[in-house]
C-alpha cells in the first residue's frame, strides 16, 4: 500500500542552479523513500518519447531543447500516494501560479524553466520509470524510518 512509485526529475535549470539538494530534501523530509537516482544526459529521442503526449504543442521544440541543455537528475520516489503528493510538492506547471512552499513556487518563475518534473498519474509514472531506468536500477530496500512515518 505504501509502495506507489513516482518519477521525479530535476531539469537542467534545477541542476545548474544547485537545487538538487533542496529538491531531494523536500521528498526526504516528507517521508518518501528514494529507490532510484542518476545524473544523466539523455538523447533527443529519449526526451521526445518522455514528452510524446505534448508533441503537437507549440512549445514542444523549445521544451526538448531545454531538456537537452544539461544534465538531469532522474529519480524514483516511493511511498503512500507518491504520485499525487509528488505533484503537490512540485506545485502548478506555471510557477507564477504555484503556491509558496512548493518547489516551483519557491524556486521558479517561467513555465519553461520550472526546475522539476513529476509524473501526473500512476499509469504515466510506470511508463516514465520504465523509460528512464532499467528494473535493476530501481532498488527494493526497507527504510528504518518507515515505522515512524506510517502508522
Ligand atoms: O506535468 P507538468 O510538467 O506540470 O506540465 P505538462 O503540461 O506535462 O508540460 C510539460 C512541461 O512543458 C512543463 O513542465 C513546462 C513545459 N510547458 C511549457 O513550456 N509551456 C506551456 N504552456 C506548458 C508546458
Ligand atoms: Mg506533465
Amino acid at each position: 500500500a505504501n509502495e506507489e512509485q513516482t518519477f521525479i526529475a530535476i531539469k537542467p535549470d534545477g541542476v545548474q542552479r544547485g537545487l538538487i539538494g533542496p529538491i531531494i530534501s523536500r521528498f526526504e523530509n516528507r517521508g518518501f523513500k528514494l529507490v532510484a537516482m542518476k545524473l544523466t544526459s539523455p538523447s533527443q529521442q529519449h526526451l521526445e518519447t518522455h514528452y510524446a503526449d505534448l508533441s503537437t504543442k507549440p512549445f514542444f521544440k523549445g521544451l526538448v531543447s531545454y531538456m537537452l541543455s544539461g544534465p538531469i537528475c532522474a529519480m524514483v520516489w516511493e511511498g503512500k500516494d507518491a504520485v499525487k503528493t509528488g505533484r503537490v510538492l512540485l506545485g502548478a506547471t506555471n510557477p507564477l501560479a504555484s503556491a509558496p512552499g512548493t518547489i516551483r513556487g519557491d524556486f521558479a518563475i517561467d513555465v519553461g524553466r520550472n526546475v522539476c518534473h513529476g509524473s501526473d498519474s500512476v499509469e504515466n509514472a510506470k511508463k516514465e520509470i520504465a523509460l528512464w531506468f532499467s528494473p535493476s536500477e530501481v532498488l527494493k530496500w526497507k527504510s528504518t524510518q518507515s515505522a515512524w512515518v506510517y502508522e
